[in-house]
């Protein structure tokens, strides 16, 4: 028996305590065919396993009226560090996408795969199916280390292959040790009672919220590593990766109407060497579960944890745990976050394709069979597939050989190298609606549509191929992390969003809230007139979200804490 003050803890605290290191009813819940549920605990903990409890919300209305249950079904996060894959995995994942979900593939704006629609009696033979694939789903969602980012693309740097190694080091590193993932869905032996299980970094009730982890490459902060829990920032001395610096306390959720939530942008700490990053990782990982808020999950990420304690009471705390000290941080510079699009020639003589996936969604839409082209060239294609921190695609290492092919078989698919605008080429829209449970608007289903107009705009002041951040999500909880886009959405009701401006091409400013829950036709409205201002009156170079900020369309905060909704 524990003596735990559970009152002075959130509910989840003592689900974690109680689960048996993450068993919880997960395997006897699966068993139950007079529900397409799972208990209510076991969603807490199916986290853990890479799966979210969902339900058709299109369908809600009309499910309701007929007495019926919600139509239930599961979303499954698929885990890789740097967003590689094989060839071989992607068929897979297509195949199972077709099988067993809803058709289509999820890229996330975290460099992993969702597949969406996935029914409780189909849970276990999918995710044996993804093991048997070599790729996992431990851990890619819970109050752990989720998935491990770093810099894409091969044909940028030499350097790419030991930043990949380096975050799926970190990865393995920081994944949970219980073997309750294996019993329940890969049918390995029980550990009788699990009391041999032991969490060597995390403990029995893990950590107090989810934490994330990103490493980047100047001048590209295409991982935005200011909105990572952990950021890693590659520094490079005579073409070799010298050390890192270390960036804490990033975050961008937050809740409407709780002035104690907000967005922040990780601090810079200091700098470690290339053979310190594991430790670095753990002992912040450490420090955080001793530290965190365990009674309000809102107020539980590590972000509040240092505004807490003051970042120097952090770093103080992190020293205590670390073998070494912290050295200087060194200089760095961003040009940019976003992805880059096109075929680029590595390094190595190989060829990359960057591609651009619409809300990251790979589905075949009328003459545009993107799905179909992406499986017939995983066949041959004698590289990786590269998922991005933005949605995107990197078809990456081809040899000149699989190049042409690729090319043709894009053509042939109606995928063609179309012209797209500056601004849809840095979009990010978060899932939101019909599945996500949390959003108050659409953002994937609705933003393509909006960028149709706003280009109509942008053509009118010759501004279609400058490059502007827009993104949009259904909640204030940030999944396509709108609080550092130059043009921002965030959904307030059906239809209604917020409108934020501000934010940099390089992804290490917050914007600040232009128009509060506007519709359609006030968004246009209000955004018209800047376009105009920014056309006739920009200086050489300075991107959008510098722009409304020295025009003053906006004042943008100094700190998280500044934020207002
Ligand atoms: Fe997220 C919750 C989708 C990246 C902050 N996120 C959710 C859930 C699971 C809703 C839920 O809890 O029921 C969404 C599932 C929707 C669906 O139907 O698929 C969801 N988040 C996503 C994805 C798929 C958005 C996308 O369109 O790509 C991204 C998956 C990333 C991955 O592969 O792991 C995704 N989520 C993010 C990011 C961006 C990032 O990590 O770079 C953030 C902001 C950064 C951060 O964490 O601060 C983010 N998601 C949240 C939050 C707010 C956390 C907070 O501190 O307040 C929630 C809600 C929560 O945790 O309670 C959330
Ligand atoms: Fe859902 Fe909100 Fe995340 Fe969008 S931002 S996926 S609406 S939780």
């Amino acid at each position: 028996m524990s003596n735990i003050d559970w009152s002075t803890l959130s509910e989840v605290e003592k689900i974690k305590y109680d689960s048996n290191y993450l068993r919880g009813s997960i395997a006897e819940g699966l068993k139950d065919e007079v529900t397409g549920a799972i208990a209510l605990n076991d969603r807490q903990l199916s986290k853990f396993h890479g799966i979210y409890q969902q339900h058709d919300r299109d369908l809600e209305r009309e499910r309701k009226q007929q007495l019926l249950e919600p139509a239930y079904s599961f979303l499954i996060r698929v885990r890789m560090p740097g967003g590689l894959l094989t060839p071989a995995q992607w068929l897979r994942m297509d195949e199972l996408s077709e099988q067993y979900a809803n058709g289509t593939l999820k890229l996330t704006t975290r460099q992993a795969f969702q597949l969406h629609g996935v029914l409780k009696r189909n849970l276990k033979t999918t995710i044996q199916e993804i093991n048997h694939s070599l790729l996992d789903t431990i851990a890619a969602c819970g109050d752990v280390n989720r998935n491990v980012m770093c810099h894409p693309n091969p044909s940028e740097s030499v350097l790419h292959q030991q930043l990949y190694e380096t975050a799926r080091a970190i990865s393995e590193h920081l994944a949970p040790k219980t073997s309750a993932y294996h019993e329940i869905w890969l049918d390995k032996k029980l550990i009788a009672g699990g009391e041999k299980d032991f969490e060597p970094i995390y403990g029995r009730t893990y950590l107090p919220r989810k934490f994330k982890i990103g490493l980047v490459l100047p001048p590209y902060n295409d991982c935005d590593v200011f909105s990572q829990d952990l950021g890693f920032i590659a520094i490079v001395d005579d073409g070799k990766i010298a050390g890192y610096n270390v960036v804490l306390g990033g975050g961008l959720g937050s809740t409407f109407g709780i002035r104690e939530t907000y967005p922040r942008l990780g601090t810079v700490i200091g700098y470690c060497a290339p053979d310190q990053v594991i430790e670095v990782a753990e002992k912040v990982v450490v420090v955080q579960r001793n530290e965190g808020n365990r009674k309000d999950r809102k107020l539980a990420r590590l972000k509040y944890t240092i505004d807490r304690l003051g970042i120097e009471g952090f770093v103080a705390l992190l020293h205590e745990q670390l073998s070494f000290q912290l050295q200087a941080a060194r200089s760095f510079q961003f040009l940019r976050n976003g992805d880059r699009y096109g075929w680029r020639k590595g390094p190595d003589g190989l060829w990359n394709l960057t591609l651009f996936v619409e809300g990251g969604r790979v589905k075949d839409r009328d003459n545009f069979r993107l799905k179909s082209a992406l499986r017939e060239i995983a066949t041959f294609h004698d590289g990786h597939f590269i998922l991005t921190g933005n949605q995107n695609l990197i078809l990456a290492n081809a040899s000149p050989a699989t190049k042409s092919k690729i090319n043709h078989l894009l053509l042939i698919h109606g995928v063609k190298p179309q012209e797209i605008s500056g601004l849809r080429s840095n979009s990010i829209a978060c899932v939101a609606l019909n599945t996500c449970g949390l959003a108050f608007a659409e953002a994937e289903r609705y933003l393509p549509a909006l960028i149709d107009k706003l280009e109509v705009l942008l053509n009118e002041y010759g501004l279609f191929k400058d490059e502007m951040v827009i993104r949009m999500t259904g909640c204030p909880n940030g999944c396509g992390r709108p609080s550092l886009a130059e043009i921002g959405f965030i959904g307030k009701s059906p239809g209604h969003y917020n409108l934020y401006l501000g934010g940099n091409f390089t992804g290490s400013r917050l914007n600040a809230l232009y128009r509060e829950n506007i519709t359609e036709t006030e968004i246009l409205d209000a955004l018209k007139p800047i376009f105009a201002d920014y056309a006739a009156n920009r200086g050489k170079g300075e991107h959008f979200g510098d722009f409304v900020v020295r025009k003053n369309y906006v004042k943008t905060p100094d700190e998280g804490r500044e934020f207002v909704h």
